[in-house]
């Protein structure tokens, strides 16, 4: 009987992971323990309770434990024994975006792509103002910060239904840019740098209907400049 090959440890399989994505364009969000292994769901990059009461734990627990999970779930099913079974999640994205028979795949794998980015969008005690390179490329996109707030705020609140809103760095520019239900900005040749949940799912639970209180709260509170800072260093 062979032993069972030892599976990569997160940090070697982030590790691996970084050196893909400089050695590519594409940001390094695979997680495959390896190339045939099923997608994991990521850990959250901070507990439940965390961003309480902003998103309280309760919400967290519904939208991470059994959303996100979900998503993982059904892409791993779709996935399974296929041609994309050893892609890693930016290439079945990109291979199933705009095929109206891939849709199933399409929407599980950006969903799984879109909420592991969302999560670490914000932290505990974010808020505030970007700083360094991202607040100079802010003042030069959007003339300043409280103009891009207006932007990201109009985003969330104008797409209609389910969707995200997002800041991307697109070609040389920073812009926002709102997408409906899993589309992303990926399949639009623009880099993602933090993106807000609008789907109701995120916020039912907290503010009902409330959609622009639980913006407002987010982009106040738990914003993450610093990832966004990080996502523009690396694009
Ligand atoms: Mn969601």
């Amino acid at each position: 009987m062979s032993e069972p090959t030892p599976a990569f440890s997160r940090r070697e399989f982030l590790r691996s992971g970084a050196l893909l994505a400089a050695s590519t364009v594409l940001p390094a969000f695979c997680f495959r323990a390896h190339a045939a292994a099923a997608f994991e769901l990521p850990p959250l990059p901070y507990a439940e309770g965390a961003l309480d009461p902003v998103i309280s734990a309760r919400t967290l627990s519904f939208h991470y434990g059994k959303h996100h999970r979900a998503y993982v779930d059904n892409l791993n099913k779709l996935v399974a024994g296929g041609e994309m079974a050893s892609q890693t999640l930016e290439q079945i994205i990109l291979a199933s975006a705009g095929r109206a028979e891939r849709a199933a795949l399409f929407n599980n794998a950006a969903q799984v792509w879109n909420h592991t980015f969302y999560w670490r969008s914000l932290r505990a005690g974010g808020g505030g103002k970007p700083s360094g390179a991202l607040a100079e490329a802010v003042e030069r996109d959007f003339g300043g910060y409280d103009a891009l707030r207006k932007e990201l705020s109009a985003a969330a609140m104008g797409q209609f239904g389910s969707g995200w809103a997002w800041l991307v760095k697109d070609g040389q520019a920073l812009k926002v840019v709102r997408t409906a239900n899993a589309d992303l900005p990926l399949v639009h040749g623009q880099q993602a740098l933090l993106t807000i949940d609008v789907w109701e799912h995120a916020y039912y639970l907290d503010y009902q209907n409330r959609r622009a209180d639980y913006v407002a709260a987010v982009l106040d509170k738990l914003i993450n400049w610093d990832f966004a800072a990080e996502n523009l260093a690396a694009a």
